[in-house]
């Protein structure tokens, strides 16, 4: 029950955000995409407090605890949901 709650609460945020950017309507496929980041974000947040921590990070995104530095846009030590989709596309973009 907590997994499901936490899923729709971190997909809910990830699909909001990239439809408040004046972005074209989700494509399945972007839906889709989006879906993998939140399970992606999901199953690396293991004390689930909707974050990922430094430690997080780097028990299993090492991609990402390389960068983390980087893609913490706001400093607070932990990536939010709206970072690690910031980050996501960036790698995605530089493919
Ligand atoms: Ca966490
Ligand atoms: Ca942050």
């Amino acid at each position: 029950m907590l997994s499901l709650f936490a899923l729709a609460a971190l997909t809910w945020p990830l699909a909001a955000t990239a439809q408040s950017q004046g972005a074209p309507p989700l494509t399945d496929a972007q839906r889709e995409r989006l879906e993998q980041a939140a399970e992606r974000f999901r199953a690396a947040d293991t004390n689930h407090d909707g974050q990922i921590s430094r430690a997080e990070a780097n028990a299993s995104l090492p991609r990402i605890a390389k960068r983390f530095d980087q893609l913490d846009a706001n400093g607070d030590g932990q990536l939010s949901a709206e970072e690690f989709r910031a980050a996501m596309e960036r790698a995605r973009a530089q493919r």
